[in-house]
Protein backbone atom coordinates (compact mmCIF):
# COMPACT_ATOMS: atom_id res chain seq x y z
CA UNK A 1 0.00 0.00 0.00
CA UNK A 2 1.01 3.46 -0.74
CA UNK A 3 2.94 4.77 2.12
CA UNK A 4 2.13 8.40 2.35
CA UNK A 5 -1.68 9.04 3.22
CA UNK A 6 -3.15 12.29 3.63
CA UNK A 7 -6.30 12.74 6.23
CA UNK A 8 -9.20 15.24 5.27
CA UNK A 9 -11.56 16.03 8.02
CA UNK A 10 -15.11 16.68 6.28
CA UNK A 11 -17.63 18.30 9.60
CA UNK A 12 -20.45 17.85 7.26
CA UNK A 13 -24.06 17.80 8.95
CA UNK A 14 -26.12 19.05 6.37
CA UNK A 15 -26.92 15.79 4.30
CA UNK A 16 -28.52 14.69 7.52
CA UNK A 17 -30.86 16.17 10.38
CA UNK A 18 -29.26 14.72 13.49
CA UNK A 19 -26.99 17.40 14.88
CA UNK A 20 -23.65 16.15 15.71
CA UNK A 21 -21.88 14.20 13.30
CA UNK A 22 -20.20 17.45 11.98
CA UNK A 23 -17.39 16.64 14.90
CA UNK A 24 -16.48 13.44 13.51
CA UNK A 25 -13.25 14.18 12.20
CA UNK A 26 -12.37 15.44 15.18
CA UNK A 27 -13.41 12.72 17.56
CA UNK A 28 -11.92 10.42 14.92
CA UNK A 29 -8.97 12.35 15.16
CA UNK A 30 -8.80 12.56 18.99
CA UNK A 31 -9.17 8.51 19.02
CA UNK A 32 -5.39 8.62 17.70
CA UNK A 33 -5.85 7.78 14.10
CA UNK A 34 -2.87 9.62 13.19
CA UNK A 35 -1.07 7.85 16.13
CA UNK A 36 -1.93 4.88 14.43
CA UNK A 37 -1.49 4.99 11.51
CA UNK A 38 2.27 6.40 12.51
CA UNK A 39 2.72 3.04 14.35
CA UNK A 40 2.41 1.06 11.56
CA UNK A 41 5.13 2.75 9.45
CA UNK A 42 3.00 5.21 7.21
CA UNK A 43 4.21 9.10 6.93
CA UNK A 44 0.76 10.36 7.80
CA UNK A 45 -0.11 14.51 6.43
CA UNK A 46 -3.16 15.92 8.05
CA UNK A 47 -4.41 18.40 5.63
CA UNK A 48 -7.28 19.83 8.45
CA UNK A 49 -11.00 19.93 7.54
CA UNK A 50 -12.96 21.50 4.48
CA UNK A 51 -14.82 24.82 5.56
CA UNK A 52 -18.73 23.89 5.47
CA UNK A 53 -21.05 26.67 5.36
CA UNK A 54 -24.40 27.20 7.33
CA UNK A 55 -27.73 27.61 5.62
CA UNK A 56 -29.67 30.63 6.40
CA UNK A 57 -32.22 27.92 7.59
CA UNK A 58 -31.86 24.14 8.66
CA UNK A 59 -33.22 20.84 7.31
CA UNK A 60 -35.24 23.15 4.18
CA UNK A 61 -36.07 20.63 1.41
CA UNK A 62 -36.20 22.36 -1.75
CA UNK A 63 -38.63 21.85 -4.70
CA UNK A 64 -36.94 19.04 -5.67
CA UNK A 65 -37.09 17.55 -2.03
CA UNK A 66 -33.38 17.97 -1.34
CA UNK A 67 -32.86 19.51 1.88
CA UNK A 68 -30.06 22.33 2.19
CA UNK A 69 -28.60 21.21 -1.38
CA UNK A 70 -26.42 24.36 -2.04
CA UNK A 71 -24.37 23.78 0.94
CA UNK A 72 -23.71 20.62 0.23
CA UNK A 73 -23.12 20.71 -3.18
CA UNK A 74 -20.38 23.79 -2.24
CA UNK A 75 -18.37 21.72 0.15
CA UNK A 76 -18.48 18.34 -1.90
CA UNK A 77 -17.12 20.61 -4.58
CA UNK A 78 -14.33 21.65 -2.51
CA UNK A 79 -13.58 18.25 -1.10
CA UNK A 80 -13.31 17.33 -4.46
CA UNK A 81 -10.87 19.89 -5.29
CA UNK A 82 -8.81 18.74 -2.25
CA UNK A 83 -9.04 15.36 -3.24
CA UNK A 84 -7.16 16.39 -6.48
CA UNK A 85 -4.38 17.91 -4.98
CA UNK A 86 -3.95 14.62 -2.91
CA UNK A 87 -4.31 12.27 -5.93
CA UNK A 88 -1.77 14.47 -7.93
CA UNK A 89 0.73 14.35 -5.34
CA UNK A 90 0.49 10.64 -5.10
CA UNK A 91 -0.53 10.23 -1.57
CA UNK A 92 -3.25 7.98 -0.08
CA UNK A 93 -7.22 10.07 0.17
CA UNK A 94 -8.49 8.98 3.68
CA UNK A 95 -11.08 10.84 4.40
CA UNK A 96 -12.98 11.27 7.29
CA UNK A 97 -16.96 12.28 7.97
CA UNK A 98 -19.10 14.12 8.85
CA UNK A 99 -22.46 12.19 7.26
CA UNK A 100 -22.13 10.13 4.00
CA UNK A 101 -23.10 13.15 1.55
CA UNK A 102 -19.11 13.59 1.99
CA UNK A 103 -19.14 10.35 -0.40
CA UNK A 104 -20.20 12.60 -3.70
CA UNK A 105 -17.23 14.78 -3.29
CA UNK A 106 -15.02 12.33 -2.11
CA UNK A 107 -15.86 10.05 -5.41
CA UNK A 108 -15.96 13.29 -7.92
CA UNK A 109 -12.40 13.82 -6.99
CA UNK A 110 -10.94 10.20 -6.73
CA UNK A 111 -13.16 8.48 -9.56
CA UNK A 112 -11.41 11.10 -12.31
CA UNK A 113 -7.70 9.83 -11.66
CA UNK A 114 -9.04 5.98 -12.43
CA UNK A 115 -10.60 4.48 -15.63
CA UNK A 116 -12.76 1.87 -14.11
CA UNK A 117 -12.59 2.55 -10.02
CA UNK A 118 -14.15 -0.12 -7.89
CA UNK A 119 -16.21 0.97 -4.59
CA UNK A 120 -16.89 -1.19 -1.82
CA UNK A 121 -19.69 0.61 -0.21
CA UNK A 122 -19.96 -1.17 3.77
CA UNK A 123 -23.04 0.41 4.69
CA UNK A 124 -26.46 -0.64 6.30
CA UNK A 125 -28.22 1.21 3.40
CA UNK A 126 -28.08 1.59 -0.13
CA UNK A 127 -27.42 5.23 -0.17
CA UNK A 128 -28.86 4.97 -3.54
CA UNK A 129 -32.19 7.37 -3.17
CA UNK A 130 -32.78 10.35 -5.68
CA UNK A 131 -34.96 13.14 -4.95
CA UNK A 132 -37.83 11.54 -6.22
CA UNK A 133 -37.37 8.36 -4.54
CA UNK A 134 -36.26 9.92 -1.11
CA UNK A 135 -38.41 9.18 1.99
CA UNK A 136 -36.55 11.78 3.93
CA UNK A 137 -34.91 14.24 1.46
CA UNK A 138 -31.56 13.89 3.17
CA UNK A 139 -28.80 13.96 0.91
CA UNK A 140 -26.72 11.60 3.01
CA UNK A 141 -29.29 8.94 1.36
CA UNK A 142 -28.19 9.65 -2.12
CA UNK A 143 -24.63 9.46 -2.45
CA UNK A 144 -23.89 6.24 -4.43
CA UNK A 145 -27.17 7.26 -7.20
CA UNK A 146 -25.34 10.43 -7.59
CA UNK A 147 -21.80 9.25 -8.12
CA UNK A 148 -23.42 6.49 -10.95
CA UNK A 149 -24.72 9.66 -12.67
CA UNK A 150 -28.39 9.54 -11.74
CA UNK A 151 -29.82 12.08 -9.44
CA UNK A 152 -29.93 16.41 -9.20
CA UNK A 153 -27.59 17.51 -11.78
CA UNK A 154 -26.20 19.99 -9.42
CA UNK A 155 -24.92 17.15 -7.40
CA UNK A 156 -24.09 14.66 -10.61
CA UNK A 157 -22.08 17.52 -11.84
CA UNK A 158 -20.12 17.77 -9.08
CA UNK A 159 -16.36 17.84 -10.12
CA UNK A 160 -17.35 18.98 -13.69
CA UNK A 161 -18.11 15.16 -15.43
CA UNK A 162 -20.81 12.03 -14.84
CA UNK A 163 -20.82 9.11 -13.85
CA UNK A 164 -17.70 9.05 -11.30
CA UNK A 165 -18.24 5.51 -11.47
CA UNK A 166 -19.96 2.18 -13.04
CA UNK A 167 -22.85 -0.03 -11.51
CA UNK A 168 -20.48 -3.35 -12.65
CA UNK A 169 -17.93 -2.14 -10.19
CA UNK A 170 -19.68 -1.66 -7.07
CA UNK A 171 -20.24 -3.97 -4.46
CA UNK A 172 -22.34 -3.03 -1.17
CA UNK A 173 -22.15 -4.88 1.82
CA UNK A 174 -24.02 -5.05 5.23
CA UNK A 175 -27.47 -3.97 3.49
CA UNK A 176 -30.60 -4.53 5.94
CA UNK A 177 -32.73 -1.18 5.58
CA UNK A 178 -33.33 -0.68 1.28
CA UNK A 179 -36.01 1.83 0.32
CA UNK A 180 -38.43 0.96 -2.80
CA UNK A 181 -36.73 3.13 -5.28
CA UNK A 182 -33.42 1.75 -4.49
CA UNK A 183 -34.32 -1.86 -4.38
CA UNK A 184 -35.34 -0.67 -8.19
CA UNK A 185 -32.45 0.82 -9.37
CA UNK A 186 -30.32 -2.48 -7.77
CA UNK A 187 -32.53 -4.48 -9.91
CA UNK A 188 -32.58 -2.25 -12.81
CA UNK A 189 -28.24 -1.84 -12.98
CA UNK A 190 -27.40 -5.50 -11.81
CA UNK A 191 -25.48 -3.73 -8.49
CA UNK A 192 -23.98 -6.55 -6.68
CA UNK A 193 -25.14 -6.60 -3.06
CA UNK A 194 -24.37 -8.70 0.38
CA UNK A 195 -27.30 -7.86 2.40
CA UNK A 196 -27.45 -9.36 6.04
CA UNK A 197 -28.91 -12.76 5.00
CA UNK A 198 -25.87 -13.40 2.89
CA UNK A 199 -23.41 -12.32 5.73
CA UNK A 200 -25.45 -14.42 7.59
CA UNK A 201 -25.27 -17.67 5.35
CA UNK A 202 -21.70 -17.89 4.34
CA UNK A 203 -19.68 -15.84 6.67
CA UNK A 204 -18.34 -12.41 6.52
CA UNK A 205 -15.38 -14.29 4.75
CA UNK A 206 -16.46 -16.04 2.28
CA UNK A 207 -18.71 -12.69 1.50
CA UNK A 208 -15.43 -10.30 1.02
CA UNK A 209 -13.75 -13.14 -0.42
CA UNK A 210 -16.26 -12.77 -3.27
CA UNK A 211 -16.84 -8.98 -2.87
CA UNK A 212 -12.90 -8.29 -3.40
CA UNK A 213 -13.23 -10.54 -6.76
CA UNK A 214 -16.08 -8.89 -8.09
CA UNK A 215 -14.48 -4.57 -7.20
CA UNK A 216 -10.91 -5.73 -9.00
CA UNK A 217 -11.94 -7.66 -11.61
CA UNK A 218 -12.08 -4.90 -14.20
CA UNK A 219 -10.83 -1.85 -12.09
CA UNK A 220 -7.54 0.31 -11.57
CA UNK A 221 -8.01 1.37 -8.36
CA UNK A 222 -11.05 0.41 -5.48
CA UNK A 223 -12.31 2.93 -3.29
CA UNK A 224 -13.75 2.33 0.53
CA UNK A 225 -16.29 3.47 1.30
CA UNK A 226 -17.30 2.91 5.09
CA UNK A 227 -20.81 4.00 6.63
CA UNK A 228 -19.76 2.86 10.78
CA UNK A 229 -24.36 2.10 10.48
CA UNK A 230 -22.86 -0.57 8.68
CA UNK A 231 -21.98 -1.84 12.13
CA UNK A 232 -24.44 -3.41 14.89
CA UNK A 233 -25.47 -0.55 16.61
CA UNK A 234 -24.01 -2.32 19.87
CA UNK A 235 -20.31 -1.86 18.38
CA UNK A 236 -20.93 1.51 16.95
CA UNK A 237 -23.97 3.38 18.58
CA UNK A 238 -22.53 6.95 17.64
CA UNK A 239 -24.69 6.74 14.35
CA UNK A 240 -27.68 9.03 12.94
CA UNK A 241 -29.26 6.20 10.99
CA UNK A 242 -28.42 2.71 13.47
CA UNK A 243 -30.20 -0.50 11.93
CA UNK A 244 -30.47 -3.51 14.26
CA UNK A 245 -28.80 -6.62 13.12
CA UNK A 246 -25.45 -5.47 11.49
CA UNK A 247 -21.63 -7.54 11.25
CA UNK A 248 -19.97 -7.07 14.71
CA UNK A 249 -17.04 -4.80 14.98
CA UNK A 250 -14.94 -8.24 14.90
CA UNK A 251 -16.27 -9.41 11.31
CA UNK A 252 -15.68 -5.77 10.11
CA UNK A 253 -12.21 -5.78 11.17
CA UNK A 254 -11.73 -8.65 9.81
CA UNK A 255 -12.98 -7.32 6.14
CA UNK A 256 -10.44 -4.55 6.55
CA UNK A 257 -7.93 -7.40 7.44
CA UNK A 258 -8.94 -8.71 4.00
CA UNK A 259 -8.73 -5.96 2.18
CA UNK A 260 -5.42 -4.93 3.48
CA UNK A 261 -3.74 -8.64 2.87
CA UNK A 262 -5.30 -7.80 -1.16
CA UNK A 263 -3.89 -4.44 -1.17
CA UNK A 264 -6.44 -3.42 -3.47
CA UNK A 265 -7.71 -0.22 -1.73
CA UNK A 266 -6.77 2.96 -3.15
CA UNK A 267 -8.71 5.32 -1.13
CA UNK A 268 -11.06 5.12 1.74
CA UNK A 269 -13.57 7.15 4.12
CA UNK A 270 -15.33 6.85 7.25
CA UNK A 271 -17.91 8.05 7.51
CA UNK A 272 -21.21 9.24 10.03
CA UNK A 273 -19.23 9.27 13.75
CA UNK A 274 -21.51 11.02 15.74
CA UNK A 275 -20.40 11.60 18.97
CA UNK A 276 -23.42 13.01 20.84
CA UNK A 277 -25.29 10.07 20.14
CA UNK A 278 -22.15 8.09 20.91
CA UNK A 279 -21.31 6.22 24.25
CA UNK A 280 -17.72 7.06 25.47
CA UNK A 281 -16.57 7.65 22.06
CA UNK A 282 -17.30 4.33 21.22
CA UNK A 283 -17.90 4.55 17.80
CA UNK A 284 -14.65 6.97 16.75
CA UNK A 285 -12.70 4.35 18.46
CA UNK A 286 -13.89 1.57 16.20
CA UNK A 287 -13.62 3.52 13.63
CA UNK A 288 -10.07 3.70 14.46
CA UNK A 289 -9.37 0.48 15.06
CA UNK A 290 -11.06 -0.26 11.44
CA UNK A 291 -8.64 2.25 9.79
CA UNK A 292 -5.94 0.32 11.88
CA UNK A 293 -6.48 -3.19 10.20
CA UNK A 294 -7.25 -1.61 6.69
CA UNK A 295 -3.74 -0.29 6.92
CA UNK A 296 -2.18 -3.71 7.46
CA UNK A 297 -1.91 -3.03 11.54
CA UNK A 298 -0.98 -6.88 12.98
CA UNK A 299 -0.82 -8.06 16.54
CA UNK A 300 1.95 -10.47 15.95
N1 LIG B 1 -26.68 6.90 5.43
N2 LIG B 1 -32.62 5.40 3.18
C1 LIG B 1 -32.77 6.42 4.18
C2 LIG B 1 -32.91 7.79 3.52
O1 LIG B 1 -33.28 8.74 4.20
O2 LIG B 1 -32.66 7.90 2.32
C3 LIG B 1 -31.60 6.41 5.16
C4 LIG B 1 -30.31 6.84 4.56
C5 LIG B 1 -29.11 6.69 5.46
C6 LIG B 1 -27.91 7.21 4.76
O3 LIG B 1 -26.71 6.30 6.50
O4 LIG B 1 -25.59 7.26 4.92
MN1 LIG C 1 -25.90 4.02 6.44
MN1 LIG D 1 -24.34 5.58 4.20
MN1 LIG E 1 -7.61 -9.22 13.62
Amino acid sequence: MNKKISIIGVPMDLGQTRRGVDMGPSVIRYAGVVERLKNIGYEVEDRGDIEIGRPSELDVKNEDNLKDLDVVVKANQDLADGLTDVMNEGNFPLVLGGDHSIAIGTLAGVADKYENLGVIWYDAHGDLNTGETSPSGNIHGMPLSVSLGIGHPSLTEIGGYAPKIKPENIVIVGARSLDEGERKLIKEKGIKVYTMHEIDRMGMSQVMEEAIEHVSKNTDGVHLSLDLDALDPHDAPGVGTPVIGGPSYRETHLAMEMLAEKGIITSAEFVEVNPILDTKNQTAIAAVGLVGSLFGEKLL
